[in-house]
């Protein structure tokens, strides 16, 4: 494949930019002495007691620790409010769009401050202390920011969920945190359409281990009529009301935990991935600085839900932290019309656009006409996050969208990482479409093969970091040896992302999607462990395997093998109930694409599925299943490619 390269559009770059020069001397410098790196860093955070211990990390599973800006304190609320007062009152911290494009509301720091006050007082009363877990269930609506943001106030740990989860999704994920209080809205609006949140809430507090819930705070968004269950639900409005608009802020301990964020994996329930107060913050707040080249003037718009990474990072940590007008988006990129997203940028002038490649997709196939009828003159950055992007499809943004002058970064980075870690800096980097390019600062990307061994140069492998930064996980909720387990044991003293990946001759590092059995659908990740306990939880399902399709649209879809139990007949009525099944399990976003009746499933002599052959199948590769020697039972794979759904 011949690769087109697009040089910095001329005109971007200016003497405020990262330049080439300067990307390559401070990658160095943070690579060699990253103590001294870092510390110069941190000083963009304002800290209680700045800390005299920067990095202390180790790997080896011996002696293994990830401490950064170990004694230094602080208070995160304090750095996204209270230091831009000054300086920044009146600056619009959060301009907010509904989904109804008559509605938008301008928040400046001022009133984002007194907001965040208020609420963090009224949970201080309600017993929220210092580590304690608050569960976030909320559309994006600015009291979505401003819940996270009295949590940081007050040392609690938030956990987001997003909106389109499910009530068991839901209940799961508050039973595992332990959360004394879920903040939530009567509706949720996305598209034009109610999303029953509460109602959502109220069936995931019946199911077992949700007893930790004390209180349910609830917002009123679209004020339709939601039953309220009284001790134990309060109206938002009526609990802020009155509280005094200052709240002291906690003295956090760097490594104190931020937040927790649940996530998919290869096994199991999802994650809770822990996050850091110091180290994510500085990280976040620097890495958006860097790669969105970052200015006072800027309006910020990451299309993202706060129910993603995404969302926690580049909506509200990294944006607030540097004193920037950050857009938040209640509605879809369709509603009312396919031009929303642009029709948006006109009307507040944003300059940096940061979305996902299946968004872009999804537009593309509308033709050039609906962005074409809006200017984008605003615009001066695209971006895009959450699974590769093809080609077609960056070409297409950075002619359509950007009208050829602006760059896109292309940034890879995970729940995990809590920043970016691989991305183009938009004044220092020749832009390849489809590779994420170079690695930021204090990241060391290296390659491996299937044992382990380094490959040098140009290469395909699996991809590992090998040495820590500032933003990256500290441990898995409740569960520190599954946080040492999943990333750090595959390959031994390095940190492994899960991610093919492979490097061209000139260094540029182009991920090529998971390698573990995690699904990526529109960036969303889903596991395929979980979709597959949710089959099986039907009643008539015997046995199911999921794995990924190609989807031109969503990146991957999913695509789901079902055994019925002996005496179940399939029909089209079934296949319809088991994805509906797993739509109430789980969600919208898991629902499978597609579902083949299979009778059998391929499996080694020991009893392992052969995904690799499913997945083969899946893609409409059937002269590629390899391997098919270890095979139990060779008819079933016979069957399974007569009747395969995609040809
Ligand atoms: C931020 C976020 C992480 C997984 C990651 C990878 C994929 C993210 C990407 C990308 C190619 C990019 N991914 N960004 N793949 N190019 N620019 O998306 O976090 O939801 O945890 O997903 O997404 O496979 O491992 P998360």
């Amino acid at each position: 494949m011949t690769v087109t390269i697009h040089p910095v559009p001329s005109g971007f770059a200016d003497a405020q930019s990262i330049s080439a020069e300067r990307y390559r001397a401070d990658y160095q410098r943070s690579i060699e002495q990253p103590e001294a790196f870092w510390a110069d860093v941190a000083k963009r955070i304002d800290w209680f007691k700045f800390p005299s211990k920067i990095k202390d990390v180790s790997f080896q599973l011996d002696d293994f620790h990830i401490r950064w800006f170990e004694d230094g304190e602080l208070n995160v609320s304090v750095n996204c409010l209270d230091r831009h007062l000054e300086t920044r009152g009146d600056k619009t911290a959060i301009l907010w769009e509904g989904d109804d494009p008559q509605q938008s509301e301008q928040i400046s720091y001022r009133d984002l401050h007194a907001r965040v006050c208020r609420l963090a007082n009224a949970m201080r009363n309600l017993g929220v202390q210092k580590g304690d877990r608050v569960s976030i269930y909320l559309p994006m609506i600015p009291e979505a920011a401003v819940a996270m943001l009295a949590c940081t106030r007050i040392g609690a740990i938030h956990s987001i969920v997003f909106g389109g989860f499910s009530p068991d999704a839901l209940a799961g994920r508050i039973a595992d945190c332990g959360s004394k209080i879920i903040i939530t809205a009567d509706e949720g609006l996305r598209g034009g359409k109610a999303v029953p949140l509460k109602k959502n809430v109220d069936e995931a507090l019946t199911r077992p281990g949700t007893h930790c819930v004390e209180t349910v705070i609830v917002v009123r968004r679209t004020g339709n009529a939601v039953s309220l269950q009284m001790p134990r639900d309060r109206w938002y409005h009526t609990l802020v009301e009155g509280q005094p608009s200052q709240c002291e802020p906690e003295r956090m301990n760097a490594e104190d935990p931020l937040f927790i964020l649940y996530t998919s994996g290869s096994t199991g329930k999802p994650k809770g991935v822990l996050h850091s107060t110091g180290g994510y913050l500085t990280y976040a707040s620097y890495t958006h600085a860097c790669v969105f080249d970052l200015r006072e003037d800027d309006v910020f718009w990451c299309t993202a839900d706060v129910g993603w990474v995404t969302g926690h990072s580049y909506v509200v940590y990294g944006p607030l932290a540097n004193g920037a007008t950050s857009l938040m988006f209640e509605g879809v990129p369709s509603y009312p019309d396919m031009g929303r997203f642009w029709q948006v940028c006109d009307k507040h002038k944003v300059t940096l656009f940061y979305t996902a490649p299946t968004a872009i997709r999804a537009l593309m196939r509308e033709g050039d006409a609906p962005v074409k009828r809006h200017s984008r003159s605003s615009i001066r950055l695209l971006g895009t996050v959450g699974e590769p992007i093809n080609p077609e499809a960056w070409e297409w943004y950075y002619r359509v969208v950007g009208d050829s002058r602006c760059p896109i970064v292309d940034t890879w980075w995970q729940t995990e990482t809590g920043g970016i870690l691989i991305s183009p800096l938009p004044a220092a980097t020749d832009l390849k479409p489809g590779s994420a390019t170079k690695p930021f600062f204090g990241v060391q990307p290296a390659l491996v093969d299937a044992e382990g061994k380094r490959l040098e140069g140009a290469a395909d492998g699996n991809l590992v970091l090998l040495d820590s930064w500032p933003g990256q996980m500290r441990s898995v909720y409740g569960d520190h040896q599954r946080f040492i387990d999943t990333y750090f044991k595959t390959y031994p003293g390095t940190y492994f992302t899960g991610d093919g990946c492979r490097r061209d001759e000139d260094g540029y590092y182009w991920i090529t999607g998971r390698v573990d059995d995690v699904i990526n659908v529109s960036g969303h990740r889903i596991g395929t462990a979980e979709v597959e306990s949710a089959l099986v939880a039907h009643p008539k399902v015997a046995e199911a395997a999921v794995v990924g399709c190609p989807h031109d649209i969503k990146g991957q879809g999913i695509y789901a093998y079902v055994t019925l139990n002996v005496g179940e007949t399939p029909s089209e009525e079934l296949r319809k109930e088991l994805v509906a099944f797993v739509r109430k399990e789980i969600g919208p976003i898991a629902s499978p694409d597609h579902l083949q009746w299979a009778p059998g499933l391929p499996k080694t002599r020991s009893g392992k599925i052969m995904r690799r052959i499913l997945r083969k199948i899946a893609e409409n590769a059937p002269d590629q299943l390899g391997d098919t020697s270890t095979l139990a039972d060779p008819a079933v794979v016979d069957n399974l490619l007569n009747e395969r759904l995609i040809r």
